[in-house]
């Protein structure tokens, strides 16, 4: 995959929005995220027909401005679909099993260690998710923070791996995480609670200068 697509990954599910979440869905897309990931979770998450009809809505807005669609965790959602892609975490099916049903399509894991990178490299993950890098209240389940030192050490470890850094991130510590050595941000606060995306996501937009 291209390492730029993860600039500003943009992160979202209807629990997330205090308006309609197609409207700031497509508010960010015209702010220029980079990616989509469809992450319809929690208990007001939408179920069913109305779960398929607000990923599909999503999926054309993604395709209309050129972003990728991926989702998260519902592989059969994702092949039904044929999403550009499925984002993994650690509890979800086996890295192993889901290569071989999205030939050609990109995978994400999640990794909170070194074992679970080195793992999520071993099984042909596309990109790698870390985090989470500071505090987050989207995630109620979230492993405790690590800090940017996590970011430093797996960049170290793998040179060229995309690796997208997530939890907690604002217009404010983006470009820490950037220097750090990520490829790109995921958020769902900072952009879901912005009320000017378009500068908000411009922010996010760090531009390595190394
Ligand atoms: N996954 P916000 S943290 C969806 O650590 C998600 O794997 C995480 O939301 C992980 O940008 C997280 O609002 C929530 O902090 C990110």
């Amino acid at each position: 995959m291209n390492p730029n697509d993860l600039a500003v990954y943009f992160i979202m599910g209807t629990e997330n929005c205090e308006t309609d979440p197609l409207n700031v869905l497509e508010d960010a897309l015209q702010a220029g995220i980079t990616m989509f990931q469809f992450r319809e979770k929690g208990p007001r998450a939408l179920k069913g027909e109305k779960y398929e009809e607000f990923a599909r809505a999503c999926q054309r807005l993604c395709k209309h401005y050129h972003v990728p669609f991926i989702v998260n965790d519902d592989v059969e959602l994702a092949l039904k679909l044929q999403a550009d892609g499925i984002h993994v975490g650690q509890k979800d099916m086996a890295l192993v099993n889901i290569r071989e049903q999205f030939k050609g399509k990109i995978i994400g894991v999640s990794v909170h260690n070194e074992q679970e990178m080195s793992a999520a490299v071993l099984n042909g993950a596309d990109y790698v998710g870390i985090g989470p890098i500071f505090e987050t209240t989207s995630k109620p389940d979230a492993e405790p923070p690590t800090g940017v030192s996590f970011i430093k050490e797996i960049r170290n470890k793998y040179p060229n791996y995309p690796i997208v850094a997530i939890g907690g991130i604002t217009t404010e510590n983006s470009s820490e995480i950037i220097q750090a050595g990520a490829d790109g941000v995921a958020v769902i606060s900072a952009i879901c609670q912005s009320s000017n995306r378009r500068e908000t996501v411009n922010q996010l937009k760090i531009i390595k200068n190394y």
